[in-house]
């Protein structure tokens, strides 16, 4: 059975093509900087995004035309679980990502969603093992649903708290049995919208214990994904603890949970805190906590988080340089955590919308492979630190100055001539790199 049988498996054809259903400069199999571009890449596709997001905002009623609807909630989860691998496949995507609610209806009880998560998990399975496609990560969503309106972890409520450690069990059981390589924790309801009423140090101290409970169920049932946290600093909380990945570093290292945590960074999250997204992939690489990433882009003129499919090349460019100085962003992936826009809502919009997320990606790298050849940063920022290889500098960075010495050096130099960056010539030259 194909959902998409006019749509053949894409294939890269370059930028002469006139085909709207092939790559322009995804060519998997192309080797950059000694390396396969989807082993550089690991793209993974978002269950939700794909599979659930219907084209509704808060003004508009659903508008995505989607195949698979079924009779009963059961019938279109199993539909979908055709699609997706379909839509995988076709696209070449190796890796995919979902929370618990993406894949099974909830019913009408705790024990019914878990028995339908067992069932749809059993033919996801039986998918992965067809097709070779991986589970990059996934996560129990713990914020749609009204009993967590006061939070998960962080809520005030003994009995929902416990409600959402099931979640969180369930989730391992699941990521074991489908060989998950990471497992995310984002908390979307994990903040709060008035200090007024807010224990800020128990809902923190909580939420470090639940962590704390599934490293300890990991390990119990011999599974050990990377865990990863994904910042983002409101919405829909007013005000989220896991702010950015600074604010989240700081929460990891408090609760000494730097052995098993690292970060999964999404672009629009970034720009939400009033960062880049290469900030914040920078700043998980001084903490050597770069987990992976979600790909999508914000609107400048927007202040929500729109998730769009990533197309800034530029952007793309610099968040690749970073992985690349990273070494790679294995055992994470590219994971397109990213939606069509409303007026792109035939089904086949999916595949048009990925395969420019992915060309995008393949540009960014290739470009972020030149511009490391070239050494374009390296020799940029070697020689505008150039002061601390030598003389004075150079004692500096061995702990050989103190205040007194360095005061003793200030008092008896003139005042040093500095240098002008040449910015804009910079940017100018680096425009050339896209
Ligand atoms: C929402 C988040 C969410 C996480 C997984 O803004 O991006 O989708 O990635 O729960
Ligand atoms: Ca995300
Ligand atoms: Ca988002």
């Amino acid at each position: 059975m194909s959902y998409f049988p006019s749509i053949n498996k894409i294939q890269y054809e370059g930028t002469d093509t006139k085909n709207m259903f092939a790559f322009r400069h995804y060519n998997p199999d192309e080797v950059v900087m000694g390396k396969k571009m989807k082993d550089h890449l690991r793209f993974a596709i978002a269950y939700w995004h794909t599979m659930t997001q219907d084209g509704s905002d808060p003004f508009g009623n659903p508008v995505n035309q989607r195949p698979w609807f079924g009779e009963t909630p059961m019938e279109t989860a199993k539909n979908r679980v055709e699609a997706f691998f379909e839509i995988c496949e076709k696209l070449g995507a190796e890796y995919f990502c979902f929370h618990d609610v993406d894949i099974a209806p909830e019913g009408d009880s705790l024990e019914e969603f878990f028995a339908n998560v067992d069932e749809i998990t059993d033919l996801i399975k039986e998918k992965m093992d067809q097709t070779g496609i991986k589970l990059l990560w996934n996560t129990a969503n713990m914020f749609s649903n009204p009993r967590f309106v006061n939070g998960a972890a962080s809520t005030n409520n003994a009995e929902v708290y416990a409600i959402a450690a099931a979640q969180v069990k369930k989730g391992l059981d699941i990521s074991k049995k489908l060989g998950g390589e990471n497992y995310v924790f984002w908390g979307g309801r994990e903040g709060y919208e008035t200090l007024l009423n807010t224990n800020m140090k128990l809902e923190q101290d909580n939420i470090a214990r639940l962590f704390k409970m599934a490293i300890a169920y990991g390990e119990k049932i011999g599974h050990k994904p990377q865990f990863l946290l994904e910042p983002k600093p409101k919405e829909p909380s007013k005000h989220q603890y896991d702010f950015d990945a600074a604010t989240t570093m700081a929460f990891i290292q408090h609760y000494g949970l730097e052995g098993d945590f690292k970060l999964n960074l999404e672009a629009n999250h970034a720009t939400l805190a009033g960062h880049t997204f290469e900030h914040e992939i920078a700043v998980a690489r001084c903490y050597d906590s770069l987990g992976s990433l979600d790909a999508n882009q914000g609107d400048v003129l927007l202040g929500w988080d729109t998730d769009e499919f990533p197309t800034n090349v530029m952007d793309v460019t610099l968040a690749m340089y970073e992985v690349l100085e990273n070494g790679g962003i294995a055992p994470g992936g590219i994971n397109f955590d990213s939606k069509v826009r409303r007026s792109a809502f035939e089904a086949e919009d999916l595949f048009l919308a990925h395969i420019a997320g992915m060309d995008t990606f393949a540009r960014g790298l290739k470009n972020a492979a030149k511009l490391k050849e070239d050494r374009f940063f390296d020799d940029l920022k070697e020689e505008r630190y150039a002061s601390f290889n030598e003389g004075l500098g150079k004692k500096i960075m061995n702990d050989e100055e103190d205040l007194e010495s360095l005061y003793d050096y200030a008092v008896s130099h003139e005042d040093p001539v500095l240098k002008s960056s040449h910015i804009e010539y910079v940017k100018n030259i680096l425009n050339d790199y896209l």
